[in-house]
């Protein structure tokens, strides 16, 4: 992994060209937002002449038409998968992917000079588990799941050994006995990350690890980043763990056979970051939707709807002129656990951090069985101005006799990163596997008891998974964020460091990464 942060420029230039091993290059060095020298063939190559981004007069430039247009377009793309894949897919890694970025450069590039273009590199992992086994006692563990992101078990074969319980939280070395070695660690769920608990797991001799749950439901979660040290981990219930918790309580032995085979792949995949080459590149207003799917389907509600409509919104934006500069990202790798917006976030040098004065979510904007959701931020637990940004959208759908609902903002997508970065941020979305309620049947229409998006993450994430009319409107609203500040921040709170205390609390908070718990 490259070490941005702080780094020379031309040191920050090579490194990138050096990691841009995909079929996509590297264009401009990631800060460095001067114009492409290149401009005679340039189109739009001055915004002097144009009117000033007006709300009103750009939201009527978007239309649902051209939305669905393009999504017929994704779902082509997604179609190149199919050979290796057997199904259309827009996955890390995929045709169907590399298909999107292509697609998203080359519908940028069509509108010439109004934005620079960079392509940010990056390593990303993706896991498949093709099979694991938990065995506690002579008991196959029937709500035991393998981590996202495990190594497998020694030589991909079963492991012995009998369950060692650590103490407190295991969330340091100290609570790990001698008798780990050579054994299986049984560690509960809380304060630290599942991988930190698998790293000291594999530091102290453990050949698996187990994580139970210290909350009702199955535990599904992810590693995070792969250590070296990690071992084959699985998440269990909390009602399969109490008659085993006993008896180790009791100092009874139980025995343990754990058993995963998958792998986990680096691939190298890339965010796309475009900024307007006019206004104050001091005061940017970013936007960002994830250019990727999972692996099971095409993704074109999740997050094809935000993808297009960020294309859409920076199409028609050219027609306009901006006093602030507008930064937009596609981000790579949010269904693997939100890498992409991940490293883009934490490797901002200290000077580019307080530029971006906001960043704006956009992550399924269409779900069938909608519901007008805007993400919870508050200026208490948020940085400051993330609660502006909440009423923006708020006042905009009570502008429009909408209703709305507020949902937590608990690290299920990419403006996580932000928050982690001390960035004010929000966003809007339109729901994924939650039951929309009988209340929310009556304020959204659409059906009580279903998922907002029943093909959230399967194959059926296609043509027919998206409501236009929520599309349409959500992607005005988009148009409406990016020209209220694209005009100004008036009103809109300075940049403020991050306090200690503020980025430990968000981080105690949120225990999601993307769709995955990790702690
Ligand atoms: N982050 C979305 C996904 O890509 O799976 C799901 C999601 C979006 C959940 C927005 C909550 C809010
Ligand atoms: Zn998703």
């Amino acid at each position: 992994m490259v070490a941005l942060q702080g780094a020379p420029l031309a040191a920050l230039i090579v490194s990138l060209i050096l990691q841009g091993g995909s079929t996509l290059s590297v264009q401009l060095p990631l800060f460095d937002q001067s114009p492409l020298s290149d401009s005679k063939s340039q189109p739009h190559s001055s915004s002097s002449d144009k009117p000033l981004v007006d709300s009103e007069s750009f939201q009527a430039t978007i239309s649902g038409d051209k939305l669905l247009e393009r999504a017929q377009t994704l779902f082509k793309i997604a179609e190149r998968s199919h050979h290796e894949y057997n199904r259309p897919t827009r996955v890390i890694g995929s045709q169907g992917h590399l298909g999107t970025l292509e697609y998203v450069l080359e519908s940028i590039k069509k509108l010439g000079s109004y934005y620079n273009i960079v392509q940010q590199p990056f390593p990303a992992y993706s896991g498949s588990v093709f099979e694991s086994r938990l065995v506690l006692g002579d008991e196959v563990a029937h709500s035991a799941s393998a981590m996202s992101l495990t190594p497998p078990t020694k030589n991909k074969e079963p492991v012995h050994g009998e369950l060692v319980l650590v103490s407190n939280n295991g969330c340091s070395a100290d609570d790990y006995p001698a008798n780990v070695e050579g054994n299986i660690a049984f560690i509960r769920r809380g304060t630290c990350a599942f991988g930190d608990k698998s790293a000291l797991a594999g530091r102290a001799g453990a050949v698996a690890a187990v994580i139970y749950n210290s909350e009702t439901g199955t535990l599904h979660g992810t590693m995070g980043t792969p250590l070296a040290d990690h071992v084959a981990t699985f998440g269990l219930d909390l009602v399969e763990a109490k008659p085993v918790l006993e008896k180790l309580e009791k100092g009874k032995a139980v025995d343990a056979i754990a058993y995963i085979d998958g792998i986990v792949q680096t691939i190298s995949t890339s965010n796309i970051v475009i900024q307007t080459a006019g206004g104050d590149p001091e005061n940017c207003v970013m936007l960002g939707a994830h250019s990727d799917s999972v692996a099971e389907g095409p993704g074109i509600n999740d997050d094809g709807s935000g993808t297009l409509s960020l294309i859409e919104v920076a199409t028609q934006l050219t027609k306009f002129r901006v006093n602030n500069c507008v930064r937009f990202a596609w981000w790579s790798a949010e269904e693997e656990g939100l890498l992409g917006s991940d490293f883009y976030a934490s490797t901002l040098p200290a000077a580019e951090n307080p530029k971006i004065r906001l960043f704006m979510d956009y992550d399924m904007l269409a779900s069938p069985n909608f519901a007008y959701q805007v993400y919870n931020a508050t200026n208490t637990d948020n940085p400051l101005g993330s609660e502006e940004l909440k009423n923006l959208y708020i006042d905009w759908y009570e502008a429009h006799d909408l209703n709305y609902t507020l949902i937590p903002f608990d690290g299920r997508s990419d403006y996580d990163g932000f928050i982690r970065a001390g960035i004010p941020a929000g966003g809007i979305a339109t729901g994924a596997e939650g039951i929309k309620t009988p209340e929310e049947a009556e304020q959204f229409g659409g059906k009580a008891g279903d998922w907002y998006d029943p093909c959230y993450h399967q194959l059926c994430d296609h043509l027919g998974n998206v409501n236009a009319t929520a599309w349409e409107l959500n992607t005005k609203l988009v148009a409406h964020s990016v020209a209220t500040y694209a005009v100004s921040f008036k009103g809109f709170p300075e940049r403020e460091p991050a306090t200690v205390q503020g980025l430990s609390q968000y981080a105690q908070s949120v225990k999601y990464r993307g769709d995955f718990l990790f702690w």
